[in-house]
């Protein structure tokens, strides 16, 4: 290999150096992500001085001292002169900082601990620009109180669903072969990660709770204390997955009724503990009467009782109650079409608004029916102004490439976020009880298996921050902070960024319909596959055409969930928007899109070119060889392959099914069999 290297000249030498680096970087188990060592450079070559005490500002200290050590600067608790300024006042619990800069010196002032380190990260973030010239002082802080990532990790590896239930980056980083790993030092980076991009609360078990992770609340509380422990530095408190059967699964009494007293007194002394061993533990996170789980049904009271119940538990110590609004009837009968699956969550909860304790959040996914890629926005959020609710999204990429493709999520979370629900507020302005999404983060060395699919989680922690802010300049950050600042590197990730998840739409189920995918694991095309089954999610697809009448005066009714102007403008398919036309309405396939496009032709022509899309951005990642470091390089190139193959794939079939049932040719004439 080196005479070989030598022969092709210093190109390949210098890579070659590089990829045995970055192997040693490897094989400590972790990639740096947004946080190579690099971004330090600005504040570790300056003179640092850090006021105030406690563990968080320990941990500022602990940072900026390593940075220091690695290039060159000072850092200090006693006023000296000094570049940088790191400030805490108080201990009020708020996440907000100021920065100025004023006479060479710039400064982060915080009147929360959290708040310094989320200063921290900012400056890290700004790199050289935090110290030049001069700025006003300015309040930064977060628009959401709550910034939640949920891990659907089992602490047993699940017969079907492995160690990490739609987990596509490697184990768990919690838990390993039935209890919780050994090596904490994972999990305080990940931890360092998260704070780096704003998120502050972490569930760390399957929302599915299996008889393993039930424990967790009882006698396995040591392992979740022991996690809160490493994650705590970095201000993540810990909030856990529990089952709504636990008095009975685990305590041994006759019956879960939320009303029962026994019941609710076996909940406050389980609380008590967890608190005694966790005292700044966030709450429970509940799946409750949804595929299968247990919940308050079986003793006829509501989710209001249920909740309230449990919110009760952890209301002295502070805590809240994460309440899923995904209540479904998973076994519905196919044929019967006046039920749908997508009004559920509405004809569940909305009912119930005003009765939720204070404490208690209904957490709401952003579509009603299952993080397709492409939903309508869900009509429950808005139409509960007595109920605290928390919008949760899918980083982990089940339904969107399951981390094999590249697909980009910020512009999708965005626009879900600035939507506005009445034609006034906006989504993210009502998620009054914060913003959550399933981790996509596993054991794996680029911690997401795909490295781009970091770029989902840091613009989620960023979204979350200032869910009106530009889903672009996060991803530019990402670009800038992962990768650094060699020319052309960054306009070649934002060409293969920007517009993926637009691109997997094209190739995947067209105009909304959503599913057509592989029953159980979710990964690739499947046209019929849930068609006939009972899980409610079809696109009645037939000779003379597809999609869901979901329409108030001939279908299901779902359009009338919404506030106006909605309700109106998604009733009538000559006004849906183009993208839901599938969702909301069952068309011909000859009708015509505001596009100008038949139905037909549109699927033709957004396969074909989701495909082209996927090739053009494999032949820019292959153009930045050289620019990017070699393991990750190769990690993506073996991924673009598998992406380009799974797109071909979706592409023809969903073409020759649409060609066979329709029986409509290409206008232009492709090969369509
Ligand atoms: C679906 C997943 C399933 C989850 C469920 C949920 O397929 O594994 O348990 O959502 O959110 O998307 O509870």
């Amino acid at each position: 290999v080196p005479s070989r290297a030598r022969r092709r000249g210093g190109g390949l030498g210098s890579r070659t150096a590089r990829l045995s680096r970055s192997v040693g970087g490897l094989m400590q188990g972790v990639d740096p992500a947004w946080l190579p060592d690099g971004a330090f450079r600005p504040i570790g070559t300056r003179r640092t001085l850090i006021r105030g005490s406690g563990p968080l500002v320990d941990t500022v200290h602990g940072e900026v001292a390593e940075a220091c050590e690695r290039f060159g600067g000072s850092v200090s608790r006693a006023p000296e002169p000094c570049d940088l300024v790191l400030e805490l006042t108080g201990d009020d619990g708020s996440e907000g900082f100021v920065l100025g800069r004023r006479d060479g010196c710039t400064t982060v002032t915080a009147s929360g601990a959290r708040g310094l380190l989320y200063g921290l990260f900012h400056v890290v973030r700004l790199g050289e620009a935090a110290f030049l010239g001069e700025t006003q002082p300015a309040v930064h802080e977060p628009k959401l109180a709550l910034r939640m990532l949920d891990h659907w990790d089992n602490v047993a590896v699940h017969p079907v669903m492995g160690q990490v239930e739609r987990g596509y980056a490697g184990g768990s980083l919690f838990w390993e072969d039935g209890r919780a790993r050994g090596d904490l030092d994972r999990v305080r980076r990940y931890g360092r990660l998260l704070a780096a991009c704003g998120i502050n609360a972490v569930s760390v078990n399957n929302v599915n709770v299996h008889a393993a992770e039930a424990r967790l609340l009882t006698e396995r509380l040591g392992e979740v204390a022991d996690i809160a422990g490493a994650l705590r530095p970095y201000g993540i408190r810990v909030h856990l997955s529990v089952t709504f059967a636990a008095p009975m699964v685990l305590g041994g009494l006759p019956t879960a009724d939320p009303l029962d007293p026994g019941v609710s007194a076996w909940w406050a002394e389980a609380t008590a503990r967890v608190y005694a061993a966790v005292p700044d533990f966030g709450g429970f996170v509940v799946k409750a009467d949804s595929e299968g789980q247990p919940g308050p049904f079986a003793y006829g009271r509501t989710h209001a009782d249920g909740a309230n119940m449990l919110a009760a538990a952890v209301e002295p110590y502070g805590g809240t109650v994460h309440w899923r609004a995904f209540v479904y009837d998973h076994r519905q009968d196919w044929r019967d079409r006046s039920t749908d699956r997508a009004r559920a969550a509405y004809d569940h909860f909305v009912p119930l608004d005003g009765e939720f304790a204070d404490n208690a959040v209904l957490q709401v996914k952003h579509g009603p029916m299952d993080f397709q890629v492409r939903e309508p926005v869900s009509p429950l959020i808005g139409a509960m102004p007595g109920t605290r609710l928390a919008v949760e999204l899918q980083a982990t990429q089940e339904y969107t490439g399951q981390q094999r493709h590249v697909c980009w999520l910020g512009p999708m979370w965005s626009e879900v976020l600035r939507f506005r629900i009445d034609g006034e507020s906006t989504v993210g302005a009502s998620a009054r009880g914060g913003l959550v999404a399933v981790s996509n983060v596993g054991d794996d060395p680029f911690w997401t298996g795909h490295p781009l699919a970091q770029a989902n989680l840091y613009t989620f922690g960023r979204l979350a921050w200032e869910p009106g802010g530009d889903p672009h300049r996060f991803l530019d950050e990402w670009i800038g902070l992962t990768f650094g600042s060699a020319p052309g590197l960054a306009k070649g990730l934002r060409s293969i960024l920007d517009g993926s998840w637009r691109t997997y739409e094209k190739y995947t189920a067209p105009l909304g319909v959503g599913f057509m995918v592989q029953p159980g694991h979710h990964y690739g095309p499947s046209v019929d596959g849930y068609e006939y089954s009972p899980w409610g999610t079809y696109h009645f697809a037939d000779r003379d055409g597809v999609g869901v009448d979901r329409s108030v005066a001939s279908g299901t009714g779902y359009a009338g969930q919404y506030a106006k102007p909605w309700a109106e403008v998604y009733e009538s398919a000559e006004t849906c928007p183009d993208e839901l036309l599938l969702f909301f309405h069952h068309v011909s396939y000859g009708h015509t899109l505001h596009s100008g496009k038949t139905v037909i032709q549109h699927i033709y022509d957004t396969h074909f070119e989701g495909v082209a899309e996927v090739e053009a951005a494999q032949e820019v990642w292959a153009s930045l060889a050289d620019l990017v470091d070699p393991a990750r390089h190769t990690r993506v190139t073996e991924r673009f392959e598998e992406q380009l193959r799974s797109a071909r794939e979706w592409r023809d079939q969903v073409n020759s099914y649409f060609f066979r049932k329709s029986g409509v040719p290409d206008a232009r004439g492709r090969t369509i069999h």
